[in-house]
Formats: C-alpha cells, sequence, structure tokens
C-alpha cells in the first residue's frame, strides 16, 4: 500500500468535522477538546514532514495550559526546542482545516512546496498534560506519525518546558542534557545544589517554599524532583491534583488575572509562594504580609531579579557581555522605568507570544525575557557560554572573578533555554534569593508596580483592531486609538492599550495608573471605547466596584 493509502486509511479514523475552522494561534491549535482528535492526527502528520525536512527530530505537546480541563491544544517544537517557524504555522492551519476529501492533495502541496524527500526518515517526540482529553489526542498524533512512516517516542506525561528539553537534547547529540525526564532533573538539580553552595547561613525556613501546581502536570513532576535536590529547598506542594481541578481557582493565570492567591494553598503571612500553570511553562510569586495584604511578584519581577543578578556577577566577572531584557506591552510601567533607569539595561518590548521575545533575546549575549504572566527564560549566545566556561575553568584568575564566573555558569545550566519553565525558574529564583540572602519581601522591595487592570470585551470579529508599535496602538478601527489618548489623559501616570487575543475570542483592554481606582476606571472606560467603536456583543462592559 502506498504511503499516501495509509494516511487516508488512517484519517478516516480521525475525520474531521465538515466546516470546522480553527487558526494555529499564538499557542497553537486550542479549543474544546472534543474538536481536536483530527487536529491531532494531522499534526502528527506534519511534525513528520517538518521532521523529514529539517532532519531532525521534532515535538508535539498536547496541552491548553492555563484553560478550563475541557479544553485541549496542540503545539509543535522545532528541532532546538524552539516554537515551529511562522511559514509551518500556516501549513498547519491548511491541514488542519482541509475537508476530508482534500487531506491527501493538502499533505502533497506541503511536500511540494517544501520539496520533502519523502524517503528521508523522521522521528517525532510525543507529550501529553494531565488532562483526561489527552489520553486519546496524544494517541491520535502517534496515529498521525505512523500513518507516515515515521518514528514516534512517547514521553506520555510531561511539562511543556520537559518536552522542548528533549527534543533540543537529542538534536544536539546530548550536549544540552539528556533526552530522558532523570536526565533533566540531574541537570537542573545538580546546576541548583551547586548555585546554592554559594549561600551562607541559608536557614531551614529561608529554604522554604510553597508551590500551587494548578492540579496539573508541574505538580507531579515537582513531586519526582524533590528528591533530587538534596534537602536545599523545601517544598510544601498544594494543588497537586489529587482533589481540586486543574486551573480552576488556582495556578499562574488566575493569581496573575485575578490579583489574588489560589485556592488550596495554605499562606502563612510572609512567607513566599508560587504557582504554576497547567503545563508548567509559567510561573509567578507572591506572598501576603501582616496585615493580610496580597503581593504579586510577577514575570517582571522575576525579570528583575534575575538580570540584577546576572548584571552584578558580569561586573565581578569583568565580563564584557551585553545584556538585555525583552518585555511586552503588558510589562508594568514601573518594571520598565526601574530597569532603563536605574539598571541601566536595555529594554526591548515586542509583540506577546512567547516566539516574538525569544526572537528578541536571541540578538544579545544574554537576553533576559519573560512576560508579565510569568513566561519567561534567559537565552545565552554560543560565544557568551564559552566565555564564561573558559573564565570559569581559567587557573589564572582570581578567586573573586572565578566565583563569579560559576555562579554564571551554573546559572547556564539550571535555566531551560529552549522555552519559559516554572520548575527551572522556580530553581533559578530560589537560588538566587539563597545567594543573595534576600526575602521575598526585599525583592518585592525593588520597585512598586503601578496598580493595573485587564479586562476583556466581546466584539462580533476581533479582527477589526490591527496594532502597531509592538500592540501599543491601535491602527483600527478609526477613532479607538484617538478615544484611547483622551481618556488615557484624564488619569494620572496612565497608560492603556487594546489588542485581539491569539487564543481567545476576545479583544484584551489593559490599562495601569497611579491608583487602584483609576487603572478600573480606565481599564472600564477604555473596554466601552472597545464596545462601540469595534462592534461589541453582548451586554455593555459594566464598572468594577
Ligand atoms: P493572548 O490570548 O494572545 O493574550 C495569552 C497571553 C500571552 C501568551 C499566550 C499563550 C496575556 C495577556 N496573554 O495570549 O502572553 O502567554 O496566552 O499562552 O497574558
Ligand atoms: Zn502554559
Amino acid at each position: 500500500m502506498s504511503q499516501f493509502e495509509e494516511v487516508s486509511k488512517q484519517s478516516s479514523l480521525h475525520p474531521k468535522p465538515p466546516g470546522l475552522v480553527l487558526q494555529y494561534g499564538t499557542a497553537g491549535f486550542r479549543t474544546n477538546a472534543k474538536h481536536l482528535d483530527h487536529i491531532m492526527f494531522r499534526m502528527g502528520l506534519l511534525a513528520t514532514l517538518r521532521s523529514k525536512k529539517t532532519q531532525a527530530t521534532i515535538g508535539v505537546m498536547v496541552t491548553a495550559s492555563h484553560n478550563p480541563e475541557e479544553d485541549n491544544g496542540v503545539k509543535l517544537i522545532d528541532p532546538m526546542g524552539e516554537m515551529v517557524t511562522p511559514t509551518w504555522e500556516g501549513y498547519a492551519t491548511q491541514l488542519a482545516n482541509a475537508e476530508q476529501g482534500d487531506l491527501i492533495s493538502a499533505l502533497k502541496d506541503v511536500i511540494d512546496v517544501e520539496k520533502i524527500n519523502m524517503s528521508q526518515a523522521a522521528n517525532v517526540f510525543v507529550g501529553k498534560d494531565t488532562r483526561s482529553s489527552s489520553v486519546s489526542l496524544a494517541q491520535a498524533v502517534l496515529d498521525g506519525v505512523s500513518a507516515l512512516g515515521g518514528h514516534s517516542k512517547d514521553y506520555g506525561l510531561v511539562t511543556t518546558p520537559q518536552l522542548h528539553y528533549m527534543v533540543c537534547c537529542q538534536n544536539t547529540q546530548g550536549k544540552y542534557g539528556e533526552a530522558t525526564v532523570e536526565g533533566y532533573y540531574h541537570k537542573l538539580s545538580r546546576a541548583f545544589i551547586q548555585l546554592t553552595g554559594n549561600a551562607s547561613n541559608c536557614t531551614d525556613d529561608q529554604k522554604l517554599l510553597s508551590v500551587d501546581g494548578a492540579n496539573g502536570i508541574g505538580a507531579l513532576k515537582v513531586r519526582e524532583m524533590e528528591r533530587h535536590l538534596k534537602k536545599e529547598l523545601h517544598l510544601s506542594l498544594f494543588n497537586d491534583g489529587s482533589e481540586g481541578k486543574l486551573n480552576h481557582q488556582c495556578g499562574a493565570d488566575f493569581v496573575k488575572v485575578q490579583q489574588k492567591p489560589p485556592t488550596g494553598v495554605k499562606l502563612n503571612a510572609g512567607e513566599r509562594c508560587c504557582s504554576f500553570d497547567g503545563d508548567a511553562d509559567r510561573i509567578v510569586y507572591y506572598y501576603t504580609d501582616s496585615d493580610g495584604k496580597f503581593h504579586l511578584l510577577d514575570g517582571d519581577k522575576i525579570a528583575t531579579l534575575i538580570s540584577t543578578f546576572l548584571k552584578e556577577l558580569l561586573t565581578q566577572a569583568h565580563l564584557d557581555l551585553k545584556i538585555a531584557v525583552v518585555q511586552t506591552a503588558y510589562a508594568n510601567g514601573s518594571s520598565t522605568h526601574y530597569l532603563e533607569n536605574t539598571m541601566k539595561v536595555i529594554v526591548r518590548c515586542t509583540k506577546t507570544g512567547v516566539k516574538h521575545l525569544h526572537h528578541a533575546a536571541q540578538e544579545f549575549d544574554i537576553g533576559v525575557y519573560f512576560e508579565a504572566n510569568g513566561h519567561g527564560t534567559v537565552l545565552f549566545s554560543r560565544e557568551a557560554e564559552e566565555k564564561i566556561q573558559q573564565l570559569a575553568e581559567s587557573s589564572t584568575t582570581d578567586d573573586e572573578t572565578k566565583r563569579a564566573a560559576r555562579l554564571l555558569q551554573n546559572t547556564v545550566n539550571v535555566i531551560n533555554q529552549t522555552v519559559g519553565d516554572a520548575i527551572s525558574d522556580m530553581l533559578l529564583i530560589e537560588a538566587i534569593l539563597a545567594v543573595k540572602g534576600m526575602t521575598v519581601q526585599q525583592w518585592d522591595a525593588i520597585y512598586s508596580d503601578l496598580p493595573n487592570r485587564q479586562l476583556k470585551v466581546k466584539v462580533s470579529d476581533r479582527r477589526v483592531i490591527d496594532t502597531t508599535d509592538a500592540e501599543r496602538r491601535a491602527v483600527t478601527p478609526a477613532g479607538l486609538q484617538d478615544a484611547i489618548d483622551s481618556l488615557v489623559k484624564k488619569h494620572r501616570q496612565a497608560r492603556s492599550f487594546v489588542r485581539p487575543s491569539g487564543t481567545e475570542d476576545v479583544v484584551r483592554v489593559y490599562a495601569e495608573a497611579e491608583t487602584q481606582e483609576s487603572a478600573d476606571a480606565l481599564a472600564h472606560e477604555v473596554s466601552l471605547a472597545v464596545y462601540r467603536l469595534a462592534g461589541g456583543v453582548g451586554e455593555e462592559p459594566k464598572p468594577s466596584h
């Protein structure tokens, strides 16, 4: 039987509902799990083609991250562990939307355009999160790979960043690490223990950290990793999936957007706590003070902590490497101000979506990128890594220089450079706090966030909003940006912007201002402007109390 006959036969077991149209968005395909079986099979096919084309291993992750339990989704991972390129995102959408009878010709179109040698071997790594729908959906991906004669390795339950790590390890022939879950734990924990070895007088209390696992895969994996940490970190794990529902009233997205603690976590005043999202590629920290007030330390605070630490080490090591922080329009204005004016580091702003941040960060020797929601990592250029390594191993440098170079070297090893990784970020943050002897309150006090509010507005077609200047200004519909500008002028220290979401059928509104009342009022006024000028549907947005 020819290759395509096998695909035809297998695809009839994963039929596409006629007329259903889905798009590969900011984070792959994401929707209610019941619409995704054919998508998964087809992404198995596409990953196989991508593998043949790149002559490398490709990853396919089945997850819908912070979305509700009933949703699911799928993302493709390119050879170095990065997100798949925009051209192939386009193929993903074409393949996903080809009606059942047109699938083979859609597949042949990609093969022709990309001039793919179909006799080339293919290898695909597949991983999934803890959603109940992920079991059959991951099987559909595997079926797609085998229908085109590709080899696959099923990693089963892994976090999204773990699968990115596996793909990178495999394609670097083990230089990045060993492509197993144990290899991941070993690499990260070893670097973590070496980093914390530089902390003097760290008490048991300071080693305490509460973790909200969002009832997802991160909880399972943190538990597996614990024994590798050799008591250098005492974790209290909450929302571990044994009772609660995935992402429900918990997890990084809930905490960030609601600006309140998750349910299911015992918070003692002053104690550090962090929340992962449903696939453990995001993390935020927080604590409550003695007055019961909640303090959030989001991706901006994390980027500031990490970049300050790295900048100090570069000075101590006398290394002349260019460091930058990459943010999006959602970064709190105070963080940008502090980074540019006090820390004097280069700050770049890109469009929302980690692939944009990742690319911008690659332009520097050291690029620290974080979305305000807690997705981020640090990228080191190959030259930067080499310089750090040479210095750490040199026999002629003095002790202080060498110590700084070794700390930098361990930082390179603890951070998952392929993608934002809650577990790896957590280990780096904990190590920095330990090495600097810093409390969560001191970290929080580096700068004060401007009060802010995020809202959503439903419109009939969110594509009517087009933006420019890294999404900070709306070009269409006519009059919207003028309306936002005049509303912003009514508030002190204010800023606001709107953009269509890439993962939900809504327009997102962001506002920040001198006081919470002002930020709330501005967010509401801008929501009304969107509703009126961009085709709002349903009830008019109401003011928050
Ligand atoms: P959209 O829905 O495009 O705003 C959200 C996040 C992104 C990114 C993606 C992927 C915000 C405001 N937006 O995108 O930063 O993380 O999801 O998960 O947090
Ligand atoms: Zn996620």
